[in-house]
């Protein structure tokens, strides 16, 4: 009888030509990637390695210490950096990436109920994933930290009809609309739905974000403005608040968002 018995599996379930291509293990960008402190590290390991059922008791042993944004931010999406970096050097696949998001989705999702705040609202944000686009975590970051920042966010979800936000915008009026695009397919939404804004006589920001975006294209429709990271947004949805129009925005990006 054929046995399995001292088969080492490893060597099988091998891309071997991955292996020639490039050195990338997801031990060597644990190294260089992982943060330093050793809460956030078992955090980000437990995104990185994919244990969806270890995060929940990792994540409630940290909350004892730590503040549940630093866990968000220095934690859960450290560890979804490194899974990035992994599968844009074909480590990892999508299989791989949406157990990392799960896992990661989990971990948000407890340190999320324990976010001070959040009764009184500063005002109301409509965000969206662009129409086409499915890459909804980074959106999901930014409304968990607009929130907290003590704002009201109504989260369209991901793949938006350039119309359904639209209809939203005119309904809500809210201080400012955001979208997220990470497909150079997805962000031409943005212009679109600034003209069609502007018809409306909406003349609110529309803060345009996500990978596929970079300042200079969010600066180069009218109305558009840009949020490289989640943590941004609370500081340029302060200075909205106070009065800030989209070009006042633009004039003044670097010292709003403060390095952050
Ligand atoms: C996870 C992922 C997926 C997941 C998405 C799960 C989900 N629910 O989001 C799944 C598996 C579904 C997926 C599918 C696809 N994906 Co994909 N995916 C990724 C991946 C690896 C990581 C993206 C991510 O979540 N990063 C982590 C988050 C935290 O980062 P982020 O979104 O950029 O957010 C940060 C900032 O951008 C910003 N931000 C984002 N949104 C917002 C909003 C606001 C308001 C603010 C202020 C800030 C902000 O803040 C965040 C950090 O602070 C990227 C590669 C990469 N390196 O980005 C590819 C990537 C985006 N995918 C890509 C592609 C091509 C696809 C597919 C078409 C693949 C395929 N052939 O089927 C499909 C889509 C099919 C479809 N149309 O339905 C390409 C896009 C290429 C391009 N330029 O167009 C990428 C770049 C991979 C690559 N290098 O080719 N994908």
């Amino acid at each position: 009888m054929i046995s399995s018995k001292g088969v080492d599996f490893s060597k099988i379930l091998k891309r071997y030509d991955i292996s020639l291509q490039n050195d990338m293990t997801p031990e060597a960008a644990a190294k260089k990637m992982l943060p330093k402190d050793p809460i956030f590290k078992e955090i980000a390991e437990c995104v990185m390695y994919k244990k969806f059922k270890e995060i929940g008791p990792v994540v409630t042993k940290a909350l004892k210490e730590k503040n549940p944004l630093d866990i968000i931010n220095d934690g859960l999406v450290a560890g979804m950096e490194v899974v990035a970096k992994l599968y844009a050097d074909h480590v990892y696949y999508l299989p791989d990436i949406m157990m990392a998001a799960k896992t990661m989705e989990i971990g948000i999702a407890l340190a999320e109920k324990q976010i001070p705040g959040g009764r009184v609202t500063k005002g109301t944000v409509v965000m969206h994933a662009a129409e086409g686009d499915p890459h909804d975590i980074g959106k999901n970051i930014a409304a968990v930290m607009t929130r907290s920042a003590g704002y009201t966010v109504i989260d369209m979800g991901r793949d938006v009809a350039v119309t359904d936000f639209i209809d939203e915008m005119k309904k809500t009026k809210p201080l400012f609309g955001s979208g997220t695009a990470l497909m150079t397919t997805t962000m031409s939404a943005f212009p679109a739905e600034a003209k069609l804004m502007q018809e409306a006589g909406l003349t609110m920001p529309l803060m345009a974000c996500g990978g596929a975006v970079n300042r200079d294209y969010a600066n180069s429709f009218d109305l558009g403005i840009y949020s490289q990271k989640a943590p941004q947004t609370p500081l340029i949805a302060q200075k909205i608040l106070d009065g800030y129009d989209w070009k006042k925005i633009r004039e003044n990006w670097d010292s709003i968002v403060k390095g952050e």
